[in-house]
C-alpha cells in the first residue's frame, strides 16, 4: 500500500520509500541474518524510533520497476546470507 491508503503507517515502511510492500519485511530479514544480534537489535530500535514520513515529501515515491529491482536484489542477498 502507498501513501494514499488510509492504513499506511510510515513505521512499517522500513526503507521510507512511500510504499509498504513485502520488500520492507525482507529488509528486516536481511538485516537480522547479515549482522550480529546486538547490531540487529540496535537497527530495529532505530527503525522503531524513526518517525520519517516519506509521504510528507513529493519525492518519496519510486517506480514499480525500481521496487521490483530492489526486491530482487534483496532476495538474492538474503539467499546468499542463509546458505
Ligand atoms: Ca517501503
Amino acid at each position: 500500500m502507498g501513501c494514499s491508503n488510509e492504513d499506511y503507517n510510515s513505521y512499517a515502511d522500513i526503507n521510507k520509500d512511500g510504499w509498504i510492500v513485502p520488500q520492507d519485511a525482507l529488509l528486516i530479514g536481511h538485516k537480522v541474518y547479515s549482522v550480529s544480534q546486538e547490531e540487529s537489535e540496535t537497527w530495529c530500535l532505530e527503525k522503531l524510533n524513526d518517525d520519517t514520513n516519506p509521504c510528507a515529501s513529493p519525492t518519496g515515491m519510486e517506480s514499480i520497476e525500481n521496487q521490483l529491482a530492489n526486491i530482487s536484489k534483496i532476495i538474492s542477498e538474503l539467499v546468499e546470507a542463509i546458505k
